[in-house]
């Protein structure tokens, strides 16, 4: 049986992934705005990847016999001044995301939840890559600055990331891709 405070943690994960969930989605249409529709395409997939964020601890949850919470979502930020703005606005979130997992982390090792600590330190590891691509693209658009040539070009570069599972929604897609 799950660990009543680690399960409350959980919960409010799922809505920090969640809202990751929906920020992203955000830009996405923010991004078609500025018929940059690659960097739309990349943060399509991280939406998409983020849903299945919220998923792994909502199969956690359910798998050790505790309730999933669903909670409200808070209104978030729809629009930017520019792309650089934006991208920056996801390596902060992404950075503010790092911190909640550490909290998690911190927590299981007070609570003696070990058996969680597998799920967590997926996540750890997930957060050093997420952290240094929004970082690294982030920098890239900052470097173009006002370049449309240089922006377009990346802008064709992000539009080819592929993400390689299927719907977020299908525990045995995510599990073997993410
Ligand atoms: Fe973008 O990170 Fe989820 O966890």
């Amino acid at each position: 049986m799950i660990n009543q405070r680690i399960k409350e943690m959980m919960n409010r994960q799922i809505k920090n992934e969640l809202e990751s969930y929906y920020i992203y989605l955000s830009m996405v249409a923010y991004f078609h705005s500025l018929n940059l529709d690659g960097m739309a395409h990349w943060m399509r997939c991280q939406a998409h990847e983020e849903m299945t964020h919220a998923m792994k601890f909502f199969d956690y949850i359910i798998d050790r016999g505790g309730s999933v919470e669903l909670l409200d979502l808070k209104q978030l930020q729809t629009s930017w001044n520019s792309p650089a703005e934006a991208w920056e606005a996801a390596y902060h979130h992404e950075q503010f995301i790092t911190e909640k997992i550490s909290e998690l982390m911190k927590a299981i090792r007070e609570e003696n939840e070990y058996i969680a600590e597998p799920l967590i330190a997926w996540f750890i590891n997930e957060q050093v890559q997420e952290e240094a691509d929004t970082s690294k693209i982030s920098e890239q658009v900052k470097l173009v600055n006002e370049s449309k040539e240089g922006l377009l070009l990346l802008d064709r570069e992000l539009g080819t990331r592929v993400f390689p599972a299927g719907s977020p929604l299908d525990r045995l897609a995510y599990q073997v891709a993410n």
